[in-house]
């Protein structure tokens, strides 16, 4: 029996940010693609497409859930059977693909961080926080100064994971950054996704950061796997962004008069305001999203009937 328990399952923890962050959700799609390949007994076709939509339809705005799930179901074979597999492998190596291009980046953006700079950084982007921690161990005497990211907390998880290293970290409230940005020598953030333009959609707050830098001539740096480019905004589409639950923002006494509340999860920082982005095949600036989309993600274009978003 296909297992939609699991999948459904999936897609909730992606919901409720059990899972989160742009390439934990996309690796965690991939996994449930490939547990839930192997309970497919028959019609693999028709239930792959209804797991993948389950998944699709969890959180609109990162792509690489969208790349994850489309790599995915690029698999080919005869029958079930070779379908099955292929789809399993593929899933594998789209985790790969996650897991090196993290340790690559790392590697790369390293290079980009002088000895006794001081880090801004937002929200909790573990592919941002690769290159810090990389650039730490490799002896770099380095400071973060990571903003709290309501109304989430994601900035939480950011200081325990980097005081976890021993890195000299603080923490300030997200409308501090421009009060703090004259201590700050670069900043690095990661991204749910790139559009074709080279501009990019990370968590609310991010484009306010990119411009406080800029009037402070702070470089920006954005960490992108090549799967956070968006092969759809090559066709003119535009990037949904999430909307969440006004709860999150105020308590029920404030709802309860009647107030708009309005909680977007994200937003865009024009390409104007980004020095470089940090992708697996090397340090590029946004002008290069096209051709990273093409050759890269060569594999999304072709999926004419799929939604790639
Ligand atoms: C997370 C967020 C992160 C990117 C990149 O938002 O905006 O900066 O997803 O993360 P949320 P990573 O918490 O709402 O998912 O580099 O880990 O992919």
């Amino acid at each position: 029996m296909p297992n939609f328990k699991l999948v459904e399952e999936s897609a909730k923890k992606i919901i409720n940010m059990e899972v989160r962050g742009a390439s934990r959700i996309a690796r965690f799609a991939a996994e449930t693609l490939k547990e839930f390949a192997k309970t497919v007994e028959k019609d693999f076709d028709e239930n792959m497409r209804k797991a993948s939509e389950i998944l699709m339809n969890t959180r609109p705005t990162a792509v690489s859930l969208f790349n994850a799930i489309n790599y995915v179901m690029m698999y080919k074979g005869e029958n079930d059977e070779e379908k099955k597999a292929d789809a399993i492998r593929r899933a594998e190596e789209f985790i790969r693909w996650v897991d090196t291009a993290k340790q690559k980046i790392g590697e790369i953006g390293a290079k980009r961080i002088k000895d006794g700079w001081t880090i801004l950084t937002h929200c909790n982007s573990s592919t941002a926080l690769m290159v810090i921690k990389t650039a730490f161990r490799q002896g770099k005497n380095i400071e973060v100064i990571a903003t709290e990211s309501r109304p989430r907390y994601q900035g939480h998880l950011t200081v325990k994971e980097l005081a976890g290293e021993g890195i000299p970290t603080t923490l300030i409230v997200d409308s501090a950054v421009r009060y703090f940005m004259k201590d700050v020598d670069c900043v690095i953030v990661g991204a749910d996704t790139i559009t074709v333009n080279g501009a990019l959609i990370n968590k609310i707050g991010t484009s306010q950061i990119a411009l406080c830098a800029r009037e402070s001539r702070v470089p920006f740096m954005v960490c992108a796997e090549t799967y956070k480019f968006s092969p759809a905004t090559l066709f003119g589409e535009l990037v949904v962004i999430e909307e969440r639950d006004a709860r999150e923002v105020a308590p029920e006494e404030i709802l309860n008069l009647g107030v708009k509340v309005r909680n977007p999860a994200f937003d865009v920082t024009p390409r104007e305001y980004i020095d470089l982005i940090v992708t697996e095949i090397g340090a590029i600036p946004p002008e290069m999203a096209y051709v990273i989309i093409r050759e890269r993600l060569g594999y999304g274009l072709e999926m004419g009937e799929l939604k790639v978003s």
